[in-house]
């Protein structure tokens, strides 16, 4: 299991964090993901075998969020 946070600056709310949860939280391998409204990111438990960080990223991104960091 791999722990990763991301910093996703255009965060700013409910509707945020629930977008970027609700997209990640789905996927094959997501244990947890966490949105940080305070500190604009999140948190990502994964396993490594069945998803890597590019595709959590592109699925950041299809909510229209863009990772600052990685
Ligand atoms: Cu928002």
């Amino acid at each position: 299991m791999t722990d990763i946070t991301l910093s996703i600056p255009d965060i700013s709310c409910d509707h945020c964090k629930n977008s970027i949860e609700g997209a990640l939280k789905p996927l094959d391998g997501i244990e947890t993901a966490t949105v940080s409204i305070g500190d604009r990111s999140v948190a990502v438990k994964f396993d490594d075998s069945q998803i890597n960080l590019s595709a959590i990223v592109e699925a950041i991104d299809g909510q229209g969020y863009e990772v600052a960091q990685a």
